[in-house]
């Protein structure tokens, strides 16, 4: 006989749950890089340090999940250096400022703190040595980004040559006696970057090459995962905002390697219908998306669904950065 009432606690999962099961891939590394945690770290720090308000200048990493954390707690966010009142400090994002912000960050009087994170600074400092050894510059990134804003306001303008595309490549308008070399934005498409190179080195072979690979550990490090498990996915869910270049490129990653992917910046963007028909789910989340909302994710995919899951790991990441002398307890 059936019970006139529905059960008060009908089991939330389990063989009983009458959900259909779903396998769910979740691909490590993912999330916070040692980038990100350093430039939270130095908003939290300067908070303690000064007391609320600290004006940061863009988002301080691109998830709105981190920026509303940190506003809640007295952080202030503005895209100008302009914005910032007299005698308040201010910190520049993890993505780079040209050298013209701290200049009048400094000529203002401002105390500021830099959060660019050491790996993009690392490619500030090469491109100036190759303005300084007379080169001219081929700059590989997508225009608009703050990244590129910031490594193109490393030198003096007409200096350096954005190229976004392979097409891009045979467009270069350069004197044929210029020396050239390249650099690239930290957070790009491990293979588009690589074909864009190979057209550059087929046009000028004697371009002169970063001494390191400009796209980072991170980068490179959670497009790997993302292609060690796309291939097993119907679906892969990367958590990322659409602001951010390395979680945008984990979406192509996934779709370029058989799966379809998906951005969601956190558990409520999930349309239930996306899993209806599938058997196996992949899940990622970019550099700068917290576990906090994995967690959350994961939590919402088990309201729907019977979840059997498995954590595919591809590389380990121990680096670490030191925070600013300034914060250094
Ligand atoms: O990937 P993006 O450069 O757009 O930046 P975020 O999503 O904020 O991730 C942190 C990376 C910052 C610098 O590389
Ligand atoms: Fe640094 Fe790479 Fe993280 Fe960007 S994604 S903050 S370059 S470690």
């Amino acid at each position: 006989m059936n019970a006139p009432f529905p059960s008060p606690n009908p089991p939330a999962s389990g063989p009983s749950s009458g959900k259909p099961p779903l396998r769910l891939l979740i691909a490590a590394p993912r999330g916070f890089c040692a980038g990100v945690d350093r430039a939270i770290e130095i908003v939290e720090r300067a908070l303690e340090l000064y007391g609320a308000p600290v004006y940061v200048r863009h988002e301080i990493v691109h998830n709105k999940f981190v920026v509303d954390n940190l506003k809640a707690k007295g952080a202030v966010f503005v895209e100008s250096v302009d914005q910032v009142p007299d005698g308040v400090p201010v910190i520049f994002s993890a993505h780079g400022v040209p050298k013209a912000v701290p200049a009048k960050a400094t000529a203002r009087g401002l105390e500021w703190l830099d959060a660019t994170c050491p790996l993009v600074s690392k490619v500030h400092r090469q491109a100036e040595r190759q303005i300084a050894d007379g080169r001219h510059i081929l700059f590989i990134g997508h225009a608009g980004h703050p990244e590129v804003i910031g490594t193109f306001g490393q030198v003096p303008e007409g200096n350096m040559t954005l190229i976004e595309t392979v097409e891009d490549v045979a467009a270069i308008d350069v004197p044929a006696d210029r020396e050239l070399a390249y650099l690239s934005q930290t957070t790009l498409s491990v293979d588009d970057t690589a074909a864009i190179i190979d057209a550059i080195l087929a046009r000028f072979p004697a371009v002169v090459a970063p001494k390191q690979e400009d796209i980072c550990y991170a980068t490179s490090n959670r497009q790997g995962a993302v292609k060690q498990i796309a291939p097993d996915c119907d679906l892969v869910l990367v958590i990322g905002s659409p602001k951010s270049s390395n979680s945008l490129r984990l979406v192509e990653v996934a779709e370029r390697a058989g799966s379809r992917g998906q951005m969601i910046q956190r558990a409520t963007d999930i349309d239930p219908q996306w899993l209806a028909d599938i058997a196996t789910l992949g899940l990622t989340a970019g550099a700068s998306a917290p576990e906090e909302l994995v967690n959350e994710v994961i939590a919402r995919i088990k309201e729907l669904r019977e979840v059997e899951s498995e954590e595919r790991v591809t590389a380990e990441e121990k680096i670490t950065f030191k925070l600013p002398r300034q914060l250094a307890r």
